[in-house]
């Protein structure tokens, strides 16, 4: 079996494999090794990665990419809007508020949501990685912003379920980064645990952890994090920079020409690379727009000040992180800058004097993510035997449950998970109830939050059970925060005392009793179910609905409880297996395609090869 880590990136993908000899970064059908993130609809077939990247400019309106922007989000959200301003590609507003991509393809109009593409994107990794190990893979670790919220997080599932692929883990960019940092080191101080930040500056995206590592262990302490400042932003301020320029020296206007902007927009991100080794940098364009070729130049100190307020916001996320961890620059060990969009020289610099020392360049910037990725997976499978090593990481948001309205927990901001709660985690809640009963999880507080985003995760219903003139019976419920960052409330069961026992009926199975088994890193939040649940010892409840344990010498039964959810905006199992269904469709398609041409290269070979002999 192999194993898998993905980082999928708003511009490029990176995958990992690990091997019995270390950690392999696969070559692509270019033999590189980043594959753009991009699936462009052809005349007749679907281009993904670099052949998809390469319609960009002929095939605009057909051409997605960065849609790990648009994932698990709705239309009206303020971000959305102002990233569709950008798309050269069509989005209209779907069912329940979601997104729809409007596309013509195959003769026809189609529509595709976020979720498709990304499963399209999905599987051609998939394929990728599959041609290299010459094997199916279905089990792998994806690396996501910490950012994402619950919606997104399912949306990376269900796309991932479209491409076949079984994800053991959503792993937190930073987290993965910080794994494959911390797991081979073993000169760690033993006076104390080792601070360390990561900054990973993306194509669209900051984000800033601080983790702190012992040997054998890691745990992340704090993250920052802004969704729209990255390498795009910087590309943008070139942009504007010579649109500016442009509409006065030859009078053309870009930004009324989709076209002449993506070639600007190329053009610029280009320039800005060259910018990063040299001190300025000519741009030329030739026919940018109503036949006009357009030449330009900038040097670098003009780039760096015109990108200040950039600058500004790289270094306030960093101090968000610090702050939240509540150490000093003074206690921290060292600062590793990865992520592509840090090549930016001034990046390096800035944080050199807000740190105090120069951030460390040591880790590949582009491959690390999925490096920690493959290094978890390897960790998650069975098939693979790696050093003990315990990752702890944190969720960025506090969320609330509450029952029929009334929050079940008083933390400051009535939070049953706080910010920074360590995962995964199980809580266990005791409510007394008479009848069927609901349950709401969402977001406790609507600062921590992207502007426009719902706090709204999902609801639940737990019910029916039985009562006895109508007394209030004692129901656990188990909420879980599982390793994908999801929370989702596992199991609800009735506890009740038993007078006779058990083991003399014939009609309940007992084997020896089993001891749960559970990750709890948080606190209990009633105060003695801590307790009780050590002291319970239950049998599992796969087949049979009833269980017996003992509890303070007593023999108890449980019950175990229908809990039924639903989440706000997600996926039906229907319109899954629809998209499952289209996705097949679309990849016969394009086989067919794919196999027409290498027939009619056969026989074209043929037909020379004959020629010659006659
Ligand atoms: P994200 O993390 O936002 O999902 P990603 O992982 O695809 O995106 P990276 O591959 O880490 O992003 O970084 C891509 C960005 O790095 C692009 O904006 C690209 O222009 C920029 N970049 C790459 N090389 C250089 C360079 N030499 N100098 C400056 N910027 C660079
Ligand atoms: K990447
Ligand atoms: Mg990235």
């Amino acid at each position: 079996m192999s194993v898998v880590g993905f980082d999928f990136g708003n511009e490029n993908c990176v995958i990992a494999v690990a091997k019995q000899s270390g950690i392999d970064v696969l070559l692509n059908d270019e033999s590189k090794r980043e594959t753009p993130a991009v699936v462009s609809f052809g005349k007749k077939q679907r281009f993904m990665g670099f052949a998809g990247a390469a319609s960009a400019t002929t095939n605009p309106k057909s051409t997605i990419s960065q849609v790990k922007r648009l994932i698990g989000q709705k239309f009206m959200e303020p971000d959305v809007q102002n990233n569709l301003k950008s798309f050269p590609f069509e989005c209209v507003e779907g069912p329940g508020g979601g997104i729809l991509i409007r596309l013509e393809y195959l003769g026809k109009i189609q529509t595709f949501t976020p979720v498709q593409i990304l499963g399209m994107l999905f599987s051609h990794l998939k394929r990728i990685t599959e041609k290299n190990l010459e094997t199916d893979i279905s089990d792998c670790v994806i690396g996501i912003p910490c950012y994402f919220t619950d919606l997104q997080r399912r949306a990376y599932l269900d796309a991932a379920g479209i491409a076949g692929l079984r994800p053991l883990r959503l792993m937190h960019d930073c987290t993965a980064t910080a794994l494959g940092y911390g797991i081979y080191k073993t000169d760690f101080s033993s006076a104390g645990p080792t601070y360390v930040v990561f900054v990973d500056i993306g194509h669209c995206d900051t984000q800033v952890c601080v983790a702190s590592f012992e040997s054998g262990q890691m745990k992340i302490i704090s993250h920052a994090f802004d969704r729209n400042l990255g390498g795009r932003d910087f590309d943008e301020v070139l942009f504007s920079y010579f649109a500016a320029q442009f509409k006065g020296q030859y009078n053309i206007d870009v930004y009324s020409n989709a076209r002449a902007s993506i070639r600007l927009r190329v053009s610029c991100e280009k320039l800005k690379k060259v910018l990063s080794a040299n001190a300025e940098a000519p741009l030329n364009i030739e026919c940018l727009m109503n036949e006009i070729d357009v030449e330009g130049f900038i040097e670098r100190v003009e780039f760096e000040q015109l990108s200040s307020n950039l600058l500004a916001k790289i270094l306030d996320t960093c101090d968000k992180a610090l702050f939240e961890s509540r150490l000093t620059v003074k206690e921290i060990h060292s600062v590793e800058l990865v992520g592509s969009g840090s090549r930016i020289p001034v990046i390096g610099k800035k944080l050199t004097s807000y740190f105090k020392r120069e951030p460390s360049r040591k880790m590949n910037a582009s491959e690390c993510v999925a490096h920690g990725c493959a290094l978890q997976c390897a960790m998650l499978s069975p098939t693979f035997c790696v050093r003990e090593y315990e990752v702890q990481d944190a969720f960025p948001f506090s969320i609330r449950f509450s029952s029929d309205k009334v929050p079940v927990c008083r933390l400051s901001n009535d939070a049953l998970l706080r910010k920074h709660q360590p995962f995964p985690s199980v809580k266990i809640l005791s409510l007394h109830r008479t009848r069927t009963f609901h349950m709401d999880a969402d977001y406790a507080d609507p600062s921590e939050l992207p502007s426009g985003v719902s706090s709204k995760i999902s609801s639940f219903t737990i019910g029916p059970f039985p009562v006895s003139h109508m007394e209030a019976r004692e129901v656990k419920v188990r909420v879980q925060l599982n390793m994908h960052g999801i929370v989702t409330i596992v199991s609800a069961s009735l506890l009740e005392n038993h007078m006779d026992d058990p083991r003399t009926r014939s009609d309940v199975h007992l084997t020896s009793a089993k001891m749960e088994v559970e990750s709890n890193h948080g606190s209990s939040v009633v105060p003695n179910s801590a307790k009780d649940n050590n002291s319970l010892k239950w049998l599992q409840p796969s087949s049979i609905s009833a269980a017996y344990g003992m509890r303070n010498g007593k023999v108890v039964k449980r019950l175990v409880i229908d809990v039924s959810e639903s989440v706000y905006g997600g996926m039906t199992n229907v319109e899954l297996s629809d998209a499952k269904e289209k996705e097949c469709q679309l990849v016969q398609q394009d086989s067919k395609i794919e196999d027409t041409k290498d027939k009619k290269n056969a026989l074209e070979s043929y037909v020379y090869e004959m020629r010659d002999k006659v």
